[in-house]
């Protein structure tokens, strides 16, 4: 099988900027995401199997800041020939034309592409929303509206799947996972100076939150349960529900 281009990105000698989501992390972005993100392979599998069983007929199932469409791509594996409708939503064009070329590929499908800001986006008609790594790229302050629309556009007994880097309260602890995360990242194949550019090209973007805090925040806005599914050290992913039956 062809391999992925491989993430380079931070080799050279430049001097990084914050980091976005331009044509370059677009062309190595399965490459960055599997070697940086320890269990990506398992939640993006897992999830899509968890989509399943949760997707109601005749609903909508979201991946919001779908980057090449991993969940979407892998829900529509895993539902086989079942119907169903997928939205998959991002605010990167060059992320939207990887995907949709990857799709044109597959002759078409469930997958309907949506050049979008999130937090503006229509959700409606929503049995599953898979937030997978994206909402810790939102500013904080928007946060609890956009899982409240996300809640709002959600059909009764419907499952969102929130993963996400994070922080850990004892600072110990967090040390350790921090340091476990870097180990994970030179045994992918990164060096220490890619690790720490970027590191300090993500650091006024992506802003971690800690597991209790999302719960509560998921709790206010009215899902429950709420349960973490999956965790590696600083890398986690929960289940909430919104109340009710199917
Ligand atoms: C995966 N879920 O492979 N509106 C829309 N998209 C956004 C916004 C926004 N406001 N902010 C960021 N994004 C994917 C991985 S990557 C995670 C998600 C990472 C998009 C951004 O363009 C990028 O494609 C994605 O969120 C985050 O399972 O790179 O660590």
């Amino acid at each position: 099988m062809k391999q992925p281009p491989r993430d380079r990105l931070y080799v050279g000698n430049m001097l990084p900027g914050d980091f976005v989501f331009d044509e370059k992390v677009a062309a190595v972005f399965d490459d960055m995401i599997h070697r940086s993100v320890p269990g990506y392979t398992t939640i993006t599998a897992m999830g899509a199997s968890l989509a399943e069983k949760h997707y109601q007929p005749g609903t909508r199932i979201y991946d919001l800041g779908c980057s090449l469409g991993a969940a979407s791509l892998a829900i529509v594996r895993r539902m086989a020939s079942r119907p169903c409708e997928i939205v998959a939503v991002d605010n990167s064009r060059p992320m939207l034309d990887a995907l949709e070329s990857r799709l044109a590929t597959l002759g078409g499908g469930p997958v309907q592409c949506r050049h979008e800001d999130i937090r503006e986006c229509e959700i409606a008609g929503a049995s599953v929303v898979i937030l997978n790594f994206t909402l810790q790229f939102i500013d904080p302050v928007d946060r609890e509206p956009l899982l409240r629309r996300i809640y709002q556009g959600m059909k009764n007994g419907g499952l969102l799947i929130l993963s996400e880097k994070i922080l850990v309260d004892d600072p110990r602890l967090d040390a350790l996972y921090i340091d476990m995360y870097h180990e994970f990242k030179r045994d992918m194949g990164y060096s220490e100076l890619e690790i720490s550019r970027k590191r300090a090209a993500l650091e006024k973007v992506l802003l971690p939150e800690s597991l209790g805090a999302h719960g509560a925040r998921l709790a206010r806005v009215g899902f429950a349960p709420v349960e973490p599914w999956f965790q590696c050290f600083n890398f986690a992913s929960l289940v909430a529900f919104k109340p009710g039956s199917r």
